[in-house]
């Protein structure tokens, strides 16, 4: 038996708007342009190493559409690619996820010959080279919605074939993603059905779950937001027999052509604005330098910390706009990068134990922040008894996730800073 070789994407999201960002950045046309394209420009790199890598299959395993009503222009542009491919000889393998459940509102599409799209029950499909099987496609889309069923149990080896044996599944593989139940299953669950690989979708971060069988996610092929940050794409996946099954190995391909990044830059000591302005500038020029041809915008959240006296003028919302004019010319460049935001974490100057000691209410509340910050309860007690308002409100309640420990540490610090600010007198 030979080796065979396959493509694997997820969690394509066709046709995001990035709405939010595209309202921000209006001033830039040209990023605006390849922020609302980004998804289908991945969508052509993904076809094009297609045809120049020519693996004997491609999967899409669910999430290709971002929306339920998937829109004309995104499964047009999908079924210009798959046709792309069958010119090429290549077949498709789509499933659906739960952003394009089957019961969503399907246009007519007439996919060519090559398109396999899974149903709500669990198929196979086989592929042959030269007359001999090759592979064995084994797959399943959401039949709607909430899919809240363990799909992975659908699936088993058919011992009739004596060949590479491949699931495509959405799902959420436990621990990976706590907070949501699509279609939840275990690595043990993926291990029983006896198949040699799993080609899965829904978690957007590219993950290696195991290698034999051989479990992985690809991650979204262009990240959607600041928290899907790095280079985004799809694996190329080669399947090698050994007298011990199958070894997988696979090779990462950028996709999306956007990439969401978070800069943190320390300010610890600086006290001239010039020297922001130069740090800010050495950080995002070599960020620029650091990617790879495929990055044609960058856009980016800075972070800004350490102790400076330069804080309270840092917090003023005219020194941040003043800045980020100031970084504008690098959203002509190549990458292009936008500032989506700059977040001010810096702290005063000040001898904060001097501070504590004074008698006054400025040192009697940083003493207590003090207190708060080295006794977990007593910030989870008194923290609770701030927040009451908002989540014993019934309707907040509802809108509000309850913060977490670091969160409540990140309000800790604003509240000091605060506490500077207003009972400092100047
Ligand atoms: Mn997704």
């Amino acid at each position: 038996m030979d080796a065979i070789r396959y493509i694997h994407a997820a969690d394509l999201h066709l046709d995001t708007p990035f709405q939010g960002l595209v309202r921000e950045a209006a001033q830039e046309g040209s990023l605006v342009r390849l922020m609302q394209e980004a998804t289908f420009t991945a969508l052509d790199r993904l076809f094009g190493h297609c045809e120049a890598e020519k693996p004997d299959f491609l999967v899409l395993a669910g999430d290709i559409y971002n929306q339920e009503n998937h829109s004309v222009k995104a499964q047009l542009r999908l079924r210009d690619g798959c046709r792309r491919l069958q010119q090429a000889g290549i077949r498709v393998f789509l499933a659906h996820g739960n952003h394009d459940p089957l019961d969503s509102r399907l246009t007519t599409v007439d996919w060519p010959e090559n398109v396999t799209i899974f149903g709500p029950e669990p198929e196979r499909h086989l592929l042959e080279r030269q007359g001999e099987p090759l592979a064995l496609v084994h797959g399943i889309s959401h039949a709607s919605l909430r899919e809240g069923r363990n799909l992975a149990r659908f699936f088993s080896r058919d011992e009739h074939y004596d060949c590479f044996q491949l699931g495509v599944l959405h799902c959420t593989v436990e621990g990976e993603h706590k907070a949501d139940r699509y279609a939840p299953c275990s690595l043990d669950d993926l291990r029983a059905s006896g198949l040699d690989a799993w080609a899965l979708g829904h978690v957007h971060e590219r993950r290696e779950l195991c290698r034999q069988p051989f479990v992985a996610y690809p991650g979204s092929t262009q990240g959607l937001h600041i928290n899907e940050s790095g280079p985004r794409g799809c694996l190329l996946v080669t399947a090698t027999p050994t007298a011990a099954g199958w070894d997988c190995a696979s090779r990462f391909l950028r996709l999306g052509p956007v990439q969401w990044e978070k800069l943190d830059i320390s300010l610890e000591g600086v006290s001239h604005i010039d020297e922001v302005e130069r740090r800010l500038c050495q950080r995002l020029e070599s960020l620029a330098d650091s990617v790879d041809p495929g990055c044609k915008g960058l856009v980016v959240r800075l972070a800004l910390s350490g102790r400076t006296p330069l804080d309270t003028l840092l917090r003023d919302n005219a020194t941040r706009t003043d800045l980020a004019e100031r970084l504008f010319h690098f959203s002509t460049g190549a990458p292009g990068i936008w500032i989506k935001d700059m977040r001010i974490e810096t702290r005063p100057l000040a001898d904060m134990d001097e501070y504590r000691q004074r008698e006054d209410i400025l040192g009697q509340s940083l003493r207590l922040v003090q207190q708060m910050r080295e006794e977990g309860d007593t910030l989870q007690r008194l923290g609770r008894t701030a927040l009451e308002p908002l989540f014993g409100h019934s309707r907040l309640r509802r809108a509000l996730a309850q913060p977490d420990d670091a969160e409540m540490r990140e309000l800790l610090d604003e509240a000091e800073r605060l506490c500077m600010d207003l009972l400092e007198l100047r």
